[in-house]
Formats: C-alpha cells, structure tokens, sequence
C-alpha cells in the first residue's frame, strides 16, 4: 500500500476506533497506537526517504494537517469520557449521609471573666465606658497626678507612639475623660479594656486587659471603698473569701490601698491538706488581686471637680483573675488561640 493512501485511511480508522472505545484508557491507547513515538503515523513518516524529493514537501505538509485532525478527535473523546466520569463522581453522591458540623464556638476566657466582673458593677449601678487605647500624655498621665519627670511614670514601662503619644498603660485615661465630658458628680463607672506596658516575660504581655472603676459622690469614704470591693471580691470568688486591705502607694489616689484575698486554693491555710506548701499563695495564705483609693485630690483639680468632692477609684487585671478562677498557670495560654485550651470554656 502507498504512503499516501495510507495516510488517507488514518482518520477514517481512528474514528471507528474511538467509536467503539467505551473508557478513557482506551482512548489513551488509540493515542498511542495512531500518534504515539512508534504509532501509525510515525511509522509512515518513516517511509518518507521512498518518495520522490518532489513529492516530499507535499506529503509532510498533509501528514502535519492528519496529525491536528487526530488529535482533535482523540481531544473531543477524551473531553467525553472525562464528564462521563465526573458524572459518576456525583452518582456516588449520597444526600441522606449526616453532615459534619462546624465546632461551636465559646467566648475567651478574658472575655468571660470580663463579662462577669461588669455584671457584678453594673448590678451596683456602674456605668460602663470605653475609649481609645491610643491616648495622649495628657489622659494617661498628665491629669492622673503623673507630671512629666514624675518618678512614677517609670512604674509603667510606657509604648510610645510619638512624642506625647502613647498606648494607654491603664484604663484610667476614660475615667478622666468621663469626668471632664460629663462634668458633675455623681459618677459611678467602669471601664474595662485593652492596656500596654513595655513588659514581655513569662509573667507579663506587652498587652493585656484591665477593669477600672470610679464613684465620686458627696461623702464618700474608705467604708464605700472597702464594702464595694469586699462584695464585689465575694460574688467573683464565692462567698467565703475573706478581704485584707493594705496600705499602698498609687499616684492617682491618697490613700492607696491594695487588697487580697484568702487564697482560693489552699482557703488562706497557706498548706494544702497533706502538709503540701500551696503553689498558688506560695504558703503566705493571700493573694494580691486588685489596687484602689480614695482620689487623689489632684486629678479632681486636673478635672475641673470641686477638690472638695470625694471618690474612691480601683483597677485589677484580668488575666491574672481569670487564671485563679480557672487554674491557669501559664499567661502565654491567654494568646495562643489554640482551640484545645479555649474550647474548655463553656
Ligand atoms: C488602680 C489603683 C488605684 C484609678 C484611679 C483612677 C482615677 F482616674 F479616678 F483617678 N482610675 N483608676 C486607680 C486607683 C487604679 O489600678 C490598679
């Protein structure tokens, strides 16, 4: 048989090929067997030399249009079978299978206790309020009784932002804005919240979060102070907590006072039942939970109150109570995210 002529027959032979392939394999095999490196048209091009030289450009060119055509055939089969089997793909789609379902979430643990402590305020009546935690000198600092070069602005590492620009190393820049924005007392607030401090260790995260509270009214005392906080320290810690109130130092309030609790581990024995040294008070039977006063005279006069008015003022850390509360020993649980730890809190 010619070259030619049997050039000729390729296509008509490859479509009854491909007619009667019933798999994609075996459209792949008539690939090769008709273009495939030692296929049909590959062996006639090896017969080439046998034409005449004139003839030859010819029949390259004519075995170059065959060489499209097949595999434009061998294409659209292919392209067949392949929807074939991404239809069989869905047969095996089975609607009545139960579905997975998405893990419910919980709230943080920072925000739980956070949630819990506001409740507690509000139920006195506190107002809560929030603000920005990019603050000036001026809240942060400046009308808190903490002057420029004052020592104290050296207790809180400070991040700053620019120059009389700072992240708020406490809660109480809204206090003061509080004051100033609603001018008269009384005032009962808290403001919970994110706060910064130049601080990065296994016991301290440059960031962290803060309730603090404010009530100013006529006649106020260290008795206000000392039975808002003691119930308060009650209904987050259970009723059998005992308070212990210490004098301290804060330069935003005169006379500052720190307060404890009965450690909620050992119930302020200092030893657990066996003799063992309690690791959560480290044996001293107490726990430092939050600082508070009465308001220094000069954030009032900072404010534009009557220095004659009286107010008490507090701030603890959240994550600190949230670790007693639930027995974390390790802050750094707080930030990772891991779902392990956070789904324990429902
Ligand atoms: C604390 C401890 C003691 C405090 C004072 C004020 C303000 F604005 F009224 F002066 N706000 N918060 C305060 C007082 C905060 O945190 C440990």
């Amino acid at each position: 048989m010619g070259i030619i002529a049997g050039l000729e027959r390729l296509e008509p032979e490859l479509q009854s090929g491909l007619e009667q392939a019933s798999s994609l394999s075996q459209v792949d095999d008539l690939y090769t067997a008709f273009l495939g490196r030692k296929g049909a048209l590959a062996q006639l091009m090896g017969h080439l030399p046998e034409l005449p030289a004139e003839e030859r450009p010819a029949f390259g060119k004519a075995a170059n249009a065959v060489k499209e055509r097949l595999a434009e055939l061998l294409e659209a089969r292919r392209q067949f079978f392949l929807s074939e089997s991404e239809l069989a793909e869905f047969a095996r789609f089975d609607p009545t299978l139960p579905g997975r379902s998405p893990r419910q979430g919980s709230l943080h643990p920072v925000t739980l206790v956070m949630d819990e402590i506001c409740r507690v305020f509000t139920s006195l009546g506190f107002d809560t309020v929030s603000g920005p935690e990019v603050e000036t000198d001026f809240y942060n600092f400046e009308a808190l009784n903490l002057p420029k070069d004052h020592p104290a602005r050296d207790m809180q590492d400070t991040l700053y932002v620019s120059d009389g620009v700072v992240m708020r190393t406490h809660t109480s820049p809204m206090q003061v804005r509080t004051m100033l924005e609603r001018k008269k007392p009384p005032l009962a607030i808290i403001a919970p919240g994110k706060v910064y401090r130049r601080d990065s260790d296994l016991t301290h995260t440059p960031m962290f979060h803060q309730i603090e509270g404010l009530l100013v009214d006529q006649g106020i005392s260290l008795s206000h102070l000392r039975g808002t906080l003691t119930m308060f320290l009650r209904e987050l810690f259970g009723k059998s907590v005992n308070v212990r109130f210490r004098p301290s130092f804060f330069p935003f309030t005169e006379p500052s006072i720190e307060v404890d609790i009965s450690c909620i581990l050992c119930g302020g024995e200092g030893y657990r039942s066996k003799g063992e040294p309690c690791r959560v008070c480290k044996t001293t039977g107490w726990l430092e939970i939050l600082g508070s006063g009465m308001v220094d005279p000069a954030v009032f006069k900072a404010v534009g109150y009557d220095e004659a008015c009286a107010g008490f003022a507090f701030g603890l850390g959240v994550e600190r109570v949230a670790m007693l509360k639930y027995g974390i020993d390790d802050l750094r649980m707080f930030f990772e995210n891991d779902l392990r730890f956070l789904g324990q809190f429902t």
